[in-house]
């Protein structure tokens, strides 16, 4: 068994693997270990990663890559109409109105299931989703060893990361084998890629007055440009001289050139550079901690590298920033080392993470002939995260529970409804007083929010107030017992997928007073407009990746048997040249229909030419050694001839 940690970066993607040796980040198959998130599709196959990157201009229409931000929206999103006009790809509705790509941060609820669906659909078995920064928190924390104990005060460590979508920032309080996350806030539209469209706008500008190019009708030319002006963007943050932008035969025939320099690059990004603090400061409002309690600034992603970037964060925490962690896999790292201490194939040091719930979420209820209405915030913002709540309610028949993120304006998704659940098969009281009905709801460990179960409790004496709240922080992941603990991480994993039906109720869960005997029974829950693709759908894809996985297998294959052959004629055709027998070679070639026949056939062919070839090579040789013997026997007829009188008579 091996666990690995996987960051999907909207731009590039790292797997981070866990060995007994410690946590290695691995290389693919172009012994880069990072990986572009992007996949280049034609009518027989699929290319990833490195392969489908270098399509992205050939084969435009259908390389798809940038897809992070779709997961889980809708197509009339607000945020996919934006992006759709920038996409060189088409984006379609799929029939529930979810965002499908044709051609065939991770942060809401609906883009975690999204996610996890994803994972699904892979074939992983999905042991934890966690948010970037706190993947970052763990492989910071893990291997530190002057850690305060966790009597002594904490240290709060803030973590920047910028991407090249978004960016992100959490304060996270170290103690020895714990970290708990104090507080989260982002700017979900801020990465290196505003950077880069900022210079593709600037150069477009100018290459229609100096150049009468219109940059923008022409894909594949915009394609390249933005190629371009990232690794111009690049180059300036270890260089802050004049720099060239030179693109050969760029469209219509044309070359193209320009410059940029640090300064005027920074004046043109002001506006970006200006959304940096933002977030810095409202974490740290949120955390509660002044500048002098922020032990040290970490900083991660590829676009911390840009000076002025970096610069502001250093500003505002009026501290230098550091680089403990490398900037681009510590995502993947973290993530690899949850696995880790989640699976019980590894002992991996103690290490408890209590994450939060990023947006507040509220319960609203009714129930079709009562007419009270009611609410409840049931997971305030920074809320610890793995965390189960019960709550007790005094219903006669079944009720609906709505649940929605109560403050829409900072959510970065334009739905703020997470799901309806319905309490199903509630009755009254034999006496006809209302029942008491337990409901637990629970935010688990990939910060997936459900009504995870709910029972009715029988005969027992209303207390006349609609509900209650009982807090009960679910079991933390704490380390050591782990089989135990993968079973508790699977077992939440599968009651996702079912909805929960029916889950058996801890008896001691809300910590109602053991004194009175009662009865309790199971009340199964429908969930509504959940986010997830349904189990048949979800089927579907499996079935549909499995195809396709099949479908690459069989052109990888069938690519190898033509290099193969390709090779082959390539071989006979140096030693052949020319002549009647290479004109039957081409034939043989075209009239095979499988490489494999095709490379019998050009062997059974070949072969005797090959092997007159051989003796006719060998020739020469065979001369050469029998002259080499001739002479050697000659040498020693002379040397007898002189030694012995008697040979001359002979
Ligand atoms: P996200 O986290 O937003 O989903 P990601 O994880 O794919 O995206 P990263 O791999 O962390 O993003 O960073 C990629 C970004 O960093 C790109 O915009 C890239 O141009 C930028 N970048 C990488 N190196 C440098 C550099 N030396 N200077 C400036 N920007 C850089
Ligand atoms: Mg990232
Ligand atoms: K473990």
């Amino acid at each position: 068994m091996s666990v690995v940690g996987i960051d999907v970066g909207f731009q590039n993607c790292y797997i981070a693997v866990a060995r007994s040796g410690g946590i290695e980040t691995i290389a693919n198959e172009y012994s880069d270990r990072c990986t572009p998130a992007c996949v280049s599709l034609t009518s027989k196959n699929r290319m990833i990663g490195n392969a489908a990157k270098s399509q992205v201009i050939t084969n435009f229409k259908n390389t798809v890559h940038g897809f992070k931000k779709f997961h889980g929206r809708a197509f009339d999103d607000p945020l996919v109409q934006v992006e759709k006009p920038k996409l060189p790809y088409s984006l379609h509705k799929l029939p529930n109105g979810n965002t499908g790509i044709k051609v065939p941060s991770f942060f809401t609820d609906a883009e975690r299931r999204s996610v996890f669906d994803a994972t699904q659909i892979a074939g992983l078995n999905c042991l934890r989703l966690i948010n970037d920064t706190t993947a970052v928190a763990l492989a910071y924390g893990i291997y530190k060893q002057d850690l305060p104990t966790p009597e002594e005060r904490p240290r709060n460590v803030v973590f920047v990361d910028m991407g090249h979508s978004s960016f992100q920032v959490s304060i996270t309080a170290f103690n020895k084998g714990k970290l708990k996350v104090l507080a989260t806030a982002f700017d979900l539209y801020l990465g290196g890629r505003n950077f880069d469209e900022a210079l593709v706008d600037y150069f477009c500008e100018e290459f229609k007055i100096k150049y009468k190019l219109n940059v923008r009708d022409n894909p594949r030319a915009l394609l390249r440009l933005h190629q371009e002006c990232e690794k111009l963007k690049k180059l300036m943050s270890a260089n802050s001289s004049d720099l060239p932008l030179n693109i050969e035969c760029f469209m219509n025939d044309i070359d193209v050139s320009s410059r940029m320099n640090r300064g005027h690059f920074e004046e043109m990004c002001a506006q970006y550079l200006m959304r940096v603090e933002m977030p810095l400061k409202s974490a740290l409002e949120q955390s509660k901690l002044s500048r002098d309690d922020i032990y040290a600034v970490e900083i991660v992603g590829g676009a911390t590298r840009i000076p002025a970037i970096k610069e502001r964060i250093a500003k505002f925490f009026c501290k230098d920033i550091s680089t403990t962690l490398n900037a681009d896999e510590a995502v993947a790292r973290g993530c690899a080392l949850q696995c880790a201490i989640l699976s019980p194939a590894f002992k991996v040091r103690e290490f408890s993470i209590t994450d939060v719930v990023p947006f507040p979420i509220t319960l609203r209820w009714k129930s079709p002939t009562e007419d009270g209405l009611g609410e409840c915030e049931v997971f305030s913002k920074n809320h610890a995260a793995p965390f189960s709540k019960v709550i007790t309610f005094h219903k006669k028949e079944p009720f609906d529970l709505e649940a929605f993120y109560s403050s829409p304006q900072d959510l970065p998704y334009p739905d703020h409804r997470i799901g309806c659940f319905s309490v199903q098969n509630v009755v009254a009281q034999p006496d006809g007083d209302s029942s008491k009905v337990k409901v637990k709801v629970r935010v688990n460990v990939h910060g997936i929010f459900s009504v995870s179960s709910a029972s009715l409790i029988e005969k027992q004496k209303g207390e006349g107030e609609d509900m209650q709240i009982d807090s009960e922080p679910m079991v933390q992941n704490e380390g050591r017992s782990e089989d135990q603990q993968v079973i508790l991480a699977l077992s939440k994993l599968f009651q996702i997928q079912e909805g929960a039906p029916g889950e058996k109720q801890d008896p001691a869960a809300g910590g109602s007073k053991p004194k009175v005997k009662v009865k309790s029974i199971d009340l199964p829950i429908m969930a509504n407009n959940i986010r997830q693709l349904d189990s048949d759908v979800l089927n579907n894809f499996v079935d549909y990746e499995r195809q396709m996985i099949i479908q690459d297998k069989l052109v990888k294959e069938l690519n190898d048997a033509k290099n193969a052959v390709e090779e082959y004629v390539y071989d006979l055709r140096d030693k052949l040249l020319n002549g009647p027998l290479l004109y039957l070679l081409n034939i043989c070639f075209v009239f095979c229909p499988f490489y494999e026949e095709k490379l019998d056939a050009l062997k059974r062919l070949g072969q005797p030419i090959q092997d007159r070839h051989r003796e006719h090579e060998d020739r020469p040789r065979a001369f050469e050694e029998l002259g080499k013997k001739l002479q050697l026997y000659m040498k020693f007829v002379d040397s007898y001839k002189q030694k012995d009188e008697r040979y001359l008579h002979l």
